[in-house]
């Protein structure tokens, strides 16, 4: 970051997006503004995170605004000032604008999301850490699975194993699906029971120091048919494949491909309908996805996840996800959990 004025041609650079002034200084709380000059840090906070700020930044000048923020950004002058073109609202644009009437706007948020992209050792030390407890989440919640269980009842379970388990929150709202339920690659858990000879999908992660962690898995109570179970397996196979073809260097939108390839092998890719993979950080998606539509190309310390998926309509779907953290030679998956085909009775 110390380099943006290096990378960009601003005088300035103004954060307000939650995810981006907790990267940025180290603040928590969301509301506020985190100002940085090529001399200076600034973080403009009202009375009830002043000693919040001041706590959990180091190098910034923390200041109480009694006036809106606004009066505090009039006491700056720039030319040319970054700020978030993906948040900064309409209105707030404006007020800028009568702030600064000289100055020149520069959308950042490219910039930012491509920066967040790599992450440092630590980051990748926090969402492997999210991901251990969540693969303890995993092993905790296959012992709860019985029929008449509810979706809702095994998301609160593993919501809350998370939580007293070291999570500092959950990194999006838990999914549990049950049978023709699991064909929604975003279910919300409801009072569904558990009937015998179903699929049950869980997709959760956790956050440790802000940074979460994404893994799904699909299992079967009872006893699967073999078609059932010839698709499963070919979506592990997409799975395991194009984990095994991730490497720095590799173009995201050839992973997605690839595993698209291998689900064509029983004709079943039209029913894989989302991208294969993305970023996971302080938000649950950031750059880069793994999207036929991606220009990206894969950096070490990159992470992502990688998680093919076929959803038949009033049937049942299936996906398998985990993390995956990139280096020079492939990758290093942070997600243990077992993935072959688990049959509970
Ligand atoms: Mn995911």
């Amino acid at each position: 970051m110390d380099n943006i004025f290096n990378d960009l041609k601003v005088d300035g650079v103004l954060i307000t997006s939650p995810h981006n002034m907790r990267y940025l200084s180290g603040f928590t709380g969301g509301e506020g503004a985190v100002l940085i000059t090529p001399t200076e840090k600034f973080i403009f906070v009202d009375g009830r995170y002043t000693i919040q700020a001041k706590q959990q930044t180091i190098g910034f000048n923390v200041v109480e605004f009694k006036n809106g923020l606004t009066s505090e950004l009039e006491k700056f002058d720039f030319i040319s000032l970054g700020i978030e073109d993906d948040f900064v609202t309409f209105s707030f644009y404006k007020k800028l604008k009568e702030v600064y009437k000289k100055c020149e706007f520069i959308g950042i948020s490219a910039y930012l999301d491509i920066k967040r992209s790599v992450k440092t050792d630590d980051e990748v030390a926090f969402i492997k850490k999210a991901e251990e407890i969540g693969d303890k989440a995993f092993s905790y919640v296959l012992k709860l699975i019985k029929e008449d269980v509810t979706e809702k009842y095994l998301a609160e379970e593993i919501e809350h194993f998370m939580k007293v388990n070291g999570a500092d929150g959950i990194a999006f709202d838990t999914i549990v699906a049950f049978g023709e339920r699991c064909a929604l690659p975003h279910a919300y858990p409801t009072d569904r029971k558990l009937k015998r000879n179903e699929f049950v999908l869980f997709d959760y992660g956790c956050t440790v120091n802000g940074y979460c962690g994404d893994m799904t898995r699909t299992v079967y109570f009872g006893k699967a048919t073999l078609e059932e179970r010839e698709i499963y397996d070919l979506v592990l196979k997409a799975q395991t494949e194009s984990v095994r073809i991730i490497k720095s260097g590799v173009k995201c939108s050839d992973v997605h491909n690839f595993a698209k390839e291998i689900l064509k092998l029983k004709g079943v890719d039209s029913y894989f309908n989302h991208s294969l993979g993305h970023g996971v950080g302080l938000k649950i998606h950031e750059m880069p996805n793994l999207s036929p539509k991606s220009t990206l190309t894969l950096k070490e310390n990159m992470v992502v996840s990688v998680e093919p998926g076929v959803y038949f309509e009033n049937k049942y779907g299936i996906r398998i996800e985990d993390l995956v953290s990139v280096t020079k030679e492939g990758c290093c998956n942070l997600t243990k959990s077992n993935k072959s085909f688990i049959e509970i009775n």
